[in-house]
Protein backbone atom coordinates (compact mmCIF):
# COMPACT_ATOMS: atom_id res chain seq x y z
CA UNK A 1 0.00 0.00 0.00
CA UNK A 2 0.92 3.32 -0.68
CA UNK A 3 1.70 5.35 2.10
CA UNK A 4 -1.10 7.86 3.91
CA UNK A 5 0.04 11.02 2.14
CA UNK A 6 0.10 9.52 -1.35
CA UNK A 7 -3.61 7.64 -1.14
CA UNK A 8 -5.01 7.63 -4.26
CA UNK A 9 -7.94 9.62 -5.31
CA UNK A 10 -11.18 8.21 -5.41
CA UNK A 11 -13.46 8.24 -7.97
CA UNK A 12 -17.43 8.56 -7.41
CA UNK A 13 -20.01 7.77 -9.80
CA UNK A 14 -23.04 10.63 -8.73
CA UNK A 15 -25.59 10.81 -11.58
CA UNK A 16 -24.25 11.50 -14.40
CA UNK A 17 -21.14 13.07 -13.14
CA UNK A 18 -17.96 11.30 -12.05
CA UNK A 19 -16.81 13.18 -9.13
CA UNK A 20 -12.71 12.77 -8.05
CA UNK A 21 -12.37 12.72 -4.13
CA UNK A 22 -8.27 13.25 -3.56
CA UNK A 23 -7.21 12.76 -0.28
CA UNK A 24 -9.45 11.00 0.81
CA UNK A 25 -8.42 9.29 3.51
CA UNK A 26 -7.56 13.07 5.47
CA UNK A 27 -9.58 13.30 9.09
CA UNK A 28 -11.66 15.99 8.45
CA UNK A 29 -13.30 14.73 11.85
CA UNK A 30 -10.25 13.29 13.83
CA UNK A 31 -12.02 12.60 16.84
CA UNK A 32 -14.45 10.78 15.32
CA UNK A 33 -12.35 9.37 12.82
CA UNK A 34 -13.99 10.20 9.95
CA UNK A 35 -12.97 11.27 6.53
CA UNK A 36 -13.37 13.60 3.49
CA UNK A 37 -14.52 10.56 1.85
CA UNK A 38 -17.24 9.52 4.45
CA UNK A 39 -18.50 13.25 4.65
CA UNK A 40 -19.09 12.74 0.66
CA UNK A 41 -20.61 9.59 0.70
CA UNK A 42 -22.95 11.76 4.01
CA UNK A 43 -23.61 13.81 1.17
CA UNK A 44 -24.48 11.45 -1.41
CA UNK A 45 -26.45 9.34 1.40
CA UNK A 46 -29.10 12.48 1.73
CA UNK A 47 -28.79 12.98 -2.06
CA UNK A 48 -32.47 14.34 -2.82
CA UNK A 49 -32.32 16.46 0.72
CA UNK A 50 -29.83 18.30 0.14
CA UNK A 51 -30.18 19.51 -3.40
CA UNK A 52 -33.82 20.43 -2.69
CA UNK A 53 -32.21 22.69 0.28
CA UNK A 54 -29.75 24.18 -2.07
CA UNK A 55 -31.18 23.80 -5.37
CA UNK A 56 -30.82 26.96 -7.52
CA UNK A 57 -29.49 28.94 -4.61
CA UNK A 58 -26.87 30.99 -4.57
CA UNK A 59 -24.40 29.32 -1.73
CA UNK A 60 -21.75 30.55 0.51
CA UNK A 61 -19.78 27.74 0.85
CA UNK A 62 -17.90 27.37 4.62
CA UNK A 63 -14.68 25.14 3.45
CA UNK A 64 -12.02 23.33 6.12
CA UNK A 65 -8.56 22.38 3.86
CA UNK A 66 -7.08 20.70 6.86
CA UNK A 67 -10.64 19.09 8.38
CA UNK A 68 -12.76 20.98 11.26
CA UNK A 69 -9.81 21.79 13.79
CA UNK A 70 -8.20 23.33 10.80
CA UNK A 71 -8.52 27.08 9.17
CA UNK A 72 -11.74 27.87 8.00
CA UNK A 73 -12.31 29.60 5.24
CA UNK A 74 -15.55 31.50 3.97
CA UNK A 75 -16.12 31.55 0.32
CA UNK A 76 -18.46 33.73 -1.70
CA UNK A 77 -17.18 33.21 -5.26
CA UNK A 78 -16.59 29.58 -6.52
CA UNK A 79 -13.01 28.13 -6.30
CA UNK A 80 -11.25 28.54 -9.16
CA UNK A 81 -10.95 25.10 -11.49
CA UNK A 82 -15.11 24.17 -11.59
CA UNK A 83 -15.54 21.69 -13.77
CA UNK A 84 -18.22 23.32 -16.76
CA UNK A 85 -21.15 21.27 -15.50
CA UNK A 86 -21.06 22.78 -11.75
CA UNK A 87 -23.78 26.14 -12.09
CA UNK A 88 -22.84 29.73 -10.71
CA UNK A 89 -25.17 32.82 -10.30
CA UNK A 90 -24.46 36.15 -10.61
CA UNK A 91 -25.27 38.06 -7.29
CA UNK A 92 -24.49 42.09 -6.95
CA UNK A 93 -23.00 43.23 -3.77
CA UNK A 94 -24.20 46.98 -3.61
CA UNK A 95 -22.67 48.17 -0.55
CA UNK A 96 -19.05 47.07 -2.41
CA UNK A 97 -20.89 47.62 -5.65
CA UNK A 98 -19.04 43.98 -7.05
CA UNK A 99 -20.20 41.18 -8.22
CA UNK A 100 -19.77 37.59 -7.77
CA UNK A 101 -19.91 34.31 -9.28
CA UNK A 102 -21.00 32.22 -6.33
CA UNK A 103 -22.08 28.49 -6.20
CA UNK A 104 -25.23 27.19 -7.40
CA UNK A 105 -26.74 23.74 -7.14
CA UNK A 106 -28.84 21.91 -9.76
CA UNK A 107 -27.63 18.18 -8.98
CA UNK A 108 -26.03 16.28 -6.83
CA UNK A 109 -22.70 15.84 -8.27
CA UNK A 110 -21.93 19.64 -7.69
CA UNK A 111 -22.34 18.89 -4.03
CA UNK A 112 -19.77 16.09 -4.06
CA UNK A 113 -17.75 18.22 -6.32
CA UNK A 114 -17.47 21.03 -3.08
CA UNK A 115 -16.81 18.49 -0.89
CA UNK A 116 -14.25 17.28 -2.76
CA UNK A 117 -12.92 21.47 -2.52
CA UNK A 118 -13.19 20.81 0.84
CA UNK A 119 -16.56 21.99 1.98
CA UNK A 120 -18.30 21.22 5.09
CA UNK A 121 -20.46 23.71 5.43
CA UNK A 122 -23.22 24.48 2.85
CA UNK A 123 -25.24 28.25 3.24
CA UNK A 124 -27.28 29.30 0.75
CA UNK A 125 -29.39 32.80 0.12
CA UNK A 126 -33.17 32.47 0.89
CA UNK A 127 -33.71 33.43 -3.00
CA UNK A 128 -33.18 31.46 -6.04
CA UNK A 129 -31.59 32.27 -9.32
CA UNK A 130 -34.62 33.20 -11.19
CA UNK A 131 -35.42 36.15 -9.03
CA UNK A 132 -31.98 36.69 -6.71
CA UNK A 133 -33.59 39.71 -5.38
CA UNK A 134 -36.84 38.20 -4.04
CA UNK A 135 -36.65 35.20 -1.38
CA UNK A 136 -39.29 32.36 -1.96
CA UNK A 137 -38.01 31.48 2.02
CA UNK A 138 -38.88 32.99 4.94
CA UNK A 139 -36.31 31.72 7.65
CA UNK A 140 -37.58 31.91 11.45
CA UNK A 141 -34.08 31.23 13.39
CA UNK A 142 -34.61 30.60 17.12
CA UNK A 143 -31.35 31.40 18.82
CA UNK A 144 -30.60 30.81 22.15
CA UNK A 145 -28.36 33.12 23.97
CA UNK A 146 -24.95 31.73 24.98
CA UNK A 147 -27.21 30.95 29.06
CA UNK A 148 -30.44 29.45 27.45
CA UNK A 149 -31.42 25.50 27.93
CA UNK A 150 -32.20 24.22 24.93
CA UNK A 151 -35.60 23.71 26.52
CA UNK A 152 -36.43 27.07 25.71
CA UNK A 153 -35.47 26.72 22.68
CA UNK A 154 -37.98 24.06 21.83
CA UNK A 155 -40.70 26.14 23.85
CA UNK A 156 -40.58 28.62 21.16
CA UNK A 157 -40.55 26.26 18.74
CA UNK A 158 -44.14 25.16 19.78
CA UNK A 159 -45.30 28.27 19.80
CA UNK A 160 -44.19 29.36 16.54
CA UNK A 161 -45.90 26.03 14.97
CA UNK A 162 -48.78 27.21 16.87
CA UNK A 163 -48.96 30.82 15.38
CA UNK A 164 -48.26 29.61 12.00
CA UNK A 165 -51.26 26.78 11.72
CA UNK A 166 -53.38 29.89 13.14
CA UNK A 167 -51.95 31.75 9.72
CA UNK A 168 -52.11 28.66 7.82
CA UNK A 169 -48.51 28.40 6.89
CA UNK A 170 -46.74 25.61 6.81
CA UNK A 171 -43.32 25.34 8.89
CA UNK A 172 -40.45 22.95 8.41
CA UNK A 173 -38.17 22.68 11.33
CA UNK A 174 -34.79 21.29 11.92
CA UNK A 175 -32.02 21.40 14.26
CA UNK A 176 -29.72 24.67 13.46
CA UNK A 177 -26.71 21.81 13.85
CA UNK A 178 -25.78 24.17 16.53
CA UNK A 179 -27.56 25.08 19.57
CA UNK A 180 -30.99 26.39 17.96
CA UNK A 181 -33.51 25.42 15.95
CA UNK A 182 -34.68 26.41 12.28
CA UNK A 183 -38.08 26.82 10.82
CA UNK A 184 -38.10 27.34 7.15
CA UNK A 185 -41.66 28.76 5.36
CA UNK A 186 -41.95 28.35 1.66
CA UNK A 187 -43.10 32.03 0.18
CA UNK A 188 -44.23 33.35 -3.06
CA UNK A 189 -41.08 35.57 -4.27
CA UNK A 190 -42.78 38.86 -4.28
CA UNK A 191 -41.21 41.14 -2.26
CA UNK A 192 -37.64 42.20 -1.53
CA UNK A 193 -34.93 41.50 1.23
CA UNK A 194 -36.39 44.41 3.46
CA UNK A 195 -40.11 43.57 3.41
CA UNK A 196 -39.65 39.81 4.25
CA UNK A 197 -37.40 40.52 7.17
CA UNK A 198 -39.51 43.11 8.17
CA UNK A 199 -42.68 40.59 8.14
CA UNK A 200 -40.35 38.11 9.83
CA UNK A 201 -40.14 40.71 12.82
CA UNK A 202 -43.58 41.21 13.00
CA UNK A 203 -43.82 37.60 13.55
CA UNK A 204 -40.78 37.20 15.89
CA UNK A 205 -42.59 40.07 17.87
CA UNK A 206 -45.59 37.59 18.51
CA UNK A 207 -43.32 34.63 19.48
CA UNK A 208 -42.36 37.44 21.89
CA UNK A 209 -45.73 38.26 23.02
CA UNK A 210 -47.12 34.96 23.93
CA UNK A 211 -43.71 33.70 25.48
CA UNK A 212 -42.34 37.36 27.14
CA UNK A 213 -40.08 35.33 29.27
CA UNK A 214 -38.64 33.11 27.36
CA UNK A 215 -38.13 34.87 23.87
CA UNK A 216 -36.50 37.88 22.74
CA UNK A 217 -36.08 40.61 19.91
CA UNK A 218 -34.07 42.83 21.59
CA UNK A 219 -32.20 44.43 18.34
CA UNK A 220 -28.84 44.76 20.68
CA UNK A 221 -27.31 41.35 21.87
CA UNK A 222 -25.72 43.98 24.92
CA UNK A 223 -29.14 44.26 25.71
CA UNK A 224 -30.39 40.56 25.89
CA UNK A 225 -31.53 38.19 28.39
CA UNK A 226 -28.76 36.26 28.30
CA UNK A 227 -30.78 33.05 28.94
CA UNK A 228 -33.62 33.40 26.13
CA UNK A 229 -34.32 32.43 23.16
CA UNK A 230 -33.65 35.63 20.73
CA UNK A 231 -35.89 35.12 17.54
CA UNK A 232 -33.55 36.10 14.66
CA UNK A 233 -35.12 38.01 11.98
CA UNK A 234 -32.28 39.26 10.66
CA UNK A 235 -31.13 35.83 9.13
CA UNK A 236 -34.07 37.26 5.99
CA UNK A 237 -31.95 40.13 5.25
CA UNK A 238 -30.03 40.27 1.73
CA UNK A 239 -26.80 38.02 1.90
CA UNK A 240 -27.50 36.98 5.27
CA UNK A 241 -27.07 33.17 5.14
CA UNK A 242 -27.31 29.90 7.72
CA UNK A 243 -27.06 26.46 7.32
CA UNK A 244 -29.03 24.23 5.21
CA UNK A 245 -31.11 21.28 5.42
CA UNK A 246 -28.74 18.58 5.54
CA UNK A 247 -25.31 21.18 5.97
CA UNK A 248 -23.03 19.11 7.91
CA UNK A 249 -21.51 21.69 10.49
CA UNK A 250 -17.80 21.82 11.16
CA UNK A 251 -17.99 21.05 14.90
CA UNK A 252 -16.02 18.29 16.48
CA UNK A 253 -19.31 16.12 16.49
CA UNK A 254 -20.39 16.19 13.15
CA UNK A 255 -23.14 17.39 13.81
CA UNK A 256 -25.75 17.82 11.20
CA UNK A 257 -28.77 20.62 10.33
CA UNK A 258 -31.71 17.31 10.76
CA UNK A 259 -35.02 17.97 9.41
CA UNK A 260 -37.74 16.93 11.97
CA UNK A 261 -41.46 16.15 11.83
CA UNK A 262 -43.16 18.80 14.36
CA UNK A 263 -43.97 15.62 16.48
CA UNK A 264 -39.90 15.41 17.26
CA UNK A 265 -39.29 18.68 18.51
CA UNK A 266 -40.35 18.04 21.96
CA UNK A 267 -37.81 15.53 22.34
CA UNK A 268 -34.87 16.29 19.46
CA UNK A 269 -31.41 16.23 21.03
CA UNK A 270 -29.48 17.53 18.23
CA UNK A 271 -26.18 15.80 19.16
CA UNK A 272 -27.53 12.90 18.30
CA UNK A 273 -28.26 13.81 14.20
CA UNK A 274 -24.94 13.72 12.66
CA UNK A 275 -22.66 12.35 9.67
CA UNK A 276 -22.80 8.86 11.49
CA UNK A 277 -26.37 8.62 12.53
CA UNK A 278 -28.54 10.69 9.19
CA UNK A 279 -27.83 8.38 6.45
CA UNK A 280 -29.61 5.20 8.32
CA UNK A 281 -32.56 7.79 9.21
CA UNK A 282 -32.74 9.86 5.97
CA UNK A 283 -33.36 6.10 4.53
CA UNK A 284 -36.38 5.20 6.99
CA UNK A 285 -37.73 7.97 6.83
CA UNK A 286 -36.82 10.16 3.61
CA UNK A 287 -36.61 14.18 3.10
CA UNK A 288 -38.84 15.21 6.33
CA UNK A 289 -38.82 18.56 3.90
CA UNK A 290 -39.89 16.72 0.76
CA UNK A 291 -43.20 18.87 0.53
CA UNK A 292 -41.86 22.93 0.96
CA UNK A 293 -41.85 24.06 -2.19
CA UNK A 294 -45.67 22.82 -2.48
CA UNK A 295 -46.67 24.80 0.59
CA UNK A 296 -46.67 28.48 -0.48
CA UNK A 297 -47.71 31.09 2.09
CA UNK A 298 -48.71 34.99 1.60
CA UNK A 299 -47.01 36.85 4.02
CA UNK A 300 -49.77 39.86 3.37
CA UNK A 301 -50.73 39.01 7.22
CA UNK A 302 -47.47 39.35 8.62
CA UNK A 303 -47.01 42.68 6.79
CA UNK A 304 -50.41 43.69 8.11
CA UNK A 305 -49.08 42.85 11.61
CA UNK A 306 -45.95 44.85 10.67
CA UNK A 307 -47.25 47.92 10.17
CA UNK A 308 -49.85 47.83 13.07
CA UNK A 309 -46.94 47.39 15.37
CA UNK A 310 -45.19 50.08 13.84
CA UNK A 311 -48.34 52.45 14.01
CA UNK A 312 -48.00 52.27 17.80
CA UNK A 313 -44.43 52.90 17.78
CA UNK A 314 -42.60 49.36 17.05
CA UNK A 315 -39.19 50.15 15.36
CA UNK A 316 -37.89 47.82 12.30
CA UNK A 317 -33.87 48.34 12.99
CA UNK A 318 -32.02 49.26 9.34
CA UNK A 319 -29.69 46.48 8.54
CA UNK A 320 -26.50 47.39 6.38
CA UNK A 321 -27.04 45.01 3.87
CA UNK A 322 -30.47 45.52 3.58
CA UNK A 323 -30.29 49.66 2.83
CA UNK A 324 -28.85 49.03 -0.78
CA UNK A 325 -31.56 46.44 -1.19
CA UNK A 326 -32.57 46.99 -4.78
CA UNK A 327 -35.69 45.25 -4.45
CA UNK A 328 -36.91 47.28 -1.05
MN1 LIG B 1 -29.04 30.57 14.59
Amino acid sequence: MAAKASTPAVELEVGEQTVRISNPDRLYFPALGLTKLDLAQYYVAVGDGIVRALRERPCMLHRYPTGVEGEKVHQKRIPHGAPPWVDTVRVHFPRYNRTADEFCVTELAQVIWAVQMSTVEFHPWNSRRADVERPDEWRIDLDPMPLAPFERVQRAAAVTHEILDELGAAGWPKTSGGSGLHVYVRIAPEHGFAEVRRAALAFAREVERRLPDDVTTTWWRRDRDPAAVFVDYNQNARDHTIASAYSVRGFPDARVSAPLTWDEVADVDPRELTVVTMPERYAALGDLHAGIDAAVFDISPLLDWAERDEKAGALTPTDPETDGDPAS
